[in-house]
């Protein structure tokens, strides 16, 4: 059976961009992998978090995961910083990635100009620790949003750069990035992606855990575009955003939507798709709460365990490549 491993960040909440993007495929696709899903903790200190939640924040994590669907009789669901393989083998691939391939990452580039000063240098180095995370378990494919393409490649460079120099040891993976829903936009400008960390935009933002009375004034105050036809149409980016919303939501297709809302106002689809959005929510909310707390700690335990004796025999394979084996005798 093929591989596949994925994470998400213990960091803010989690939006209906990070679902209809990332979550939803992994739910999808677990069943027809040998799956690995991680609450990547390490990732989420390189900007600095209050050490008190971060422990509450990776267990909520887990909880999503598990409310949205991914089943940890299927998948193994685990914590990063529960298996120490993934800094160790990040360290080794800091040694074969180059600076001026790290300096090229948009999303550094970001931090940097946003920033400056204050950027550290897990910053820089995060795509090596996303690319250790994919290779220690020989992962065939990774499904993520469109904003983590360039790490992606980035990974795949290292794979192979890493294999030709040391010997056959890493699979180079290929991302999973779906047609539809790979960058979900903010309800508050369109011209930005939906993001947790982006601090103003909190009313653009669907937070999974948010209460209906939020999401119906987040979609009544959603922007729109000029023109009052409600269709699907890559140049008016607000509108199409709205509607590829609907569709993944209700699995309507593009053609059973526009008939339905033809004629009608923006007022009408805002008002339909709160509706939808809080029925989709509400199941999500209820299992959220209903996992017990010992039988969490159980499948992290479980999941750590499984992905720790994978992850070990990469990272041996990787050392003896490097020759870091073998000194003591
Ligand atoms: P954010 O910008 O909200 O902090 P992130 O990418 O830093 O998001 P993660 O929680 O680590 O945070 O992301 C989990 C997954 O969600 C990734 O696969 C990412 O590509 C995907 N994702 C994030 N934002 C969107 C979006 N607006 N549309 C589609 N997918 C997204
Ligand atoms: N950088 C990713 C999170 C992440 C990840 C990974 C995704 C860390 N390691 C390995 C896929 C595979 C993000 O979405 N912000």
């Amino acid at each position: 059976m093929k591989r596949i491993f994925s994470g998400a960040q213990p960091t803010g909440n989690v939006h209906l961009g990070n679902y209809l993007g990332a979550l939803r495929n992994w739910v999808a696709l677990q069943r027809d992998y040998e799956s690995f899903f991680c609450i990547v903790n390490l990732h989420a200190i390189t900007a600095p978090q209050d050490p008190k939640m971060v422990a509450a924040k990776t267990r909520e994590l887990a909880r999503i995961y598990l409310a949205v669907g991914i089943d940890p009789n299927v998948s193994t669901v685990f914590v990063q910083s529960d298996v120490p393989a993934h800094a160790e083998l990040t360290w080794l691939l800091n040694c074969v990635a180059r600076v001026s391939e790290l300096e090229r990452m948009t999303q550094y580039k970001d931090k940097v100009r946003k920033h400056e000063e204050n950027v550290s240098v897990g910053v820089f180095d995060y795509p090596v620790l996303m690319a250790a995370d994919i290779l220690l378990y020989q992962t065939d494919l990774v499904p993520v949003g469109e904003d983590q393409k360039q790490h992606l490649e980035l990974t795949r460079d290292i794979a192979i750069r890493f294999n030709r120099d040391y010997g056959q040891t890493f699979v180079v993976p290929d991302p999973f990035i779906p047609k539809v829903g790979a960058r979900i936009m903010s309800l508050a400008d369109p011209a930005k992606k939906m993001s947790k960390s982006d601090e103003e935009s909190e009313a653009g933002c669907i937070m999974l855990l948010d209460n209906d009375e939020a999401v119906r004034r987040k979609f009544k105050r959603a922007v729109t575009d000029s023109g009052t036809e409600i269709k699907f149409d890559e140049s008016r980016p607000a509108i199409n955003n709205l509607l590829t919303i609907y569709h993944l939501l209700t699995n309507k297709t593009p053609a059973e939507i526009e008939e339905q809302f033809k004629g009608k106002g923006y007022a009408a689809l805002k008002q339909e798709l709160a509706d939808v959005c809080i029925e989709f929510l509400k199941p999500i909310q209820e299992r959220i709460r209903s996992i017990d707390d010992d039988k969490l700690s159980q499948i992290l335990e479980q999941g750590a365990e499984r992905a720790e004796a994978i992850a070990q025999l990469t990272l041996n394979h990787a050392k003896k490549g490097l020759g870091l084996i073998g000194a003591r005798s």
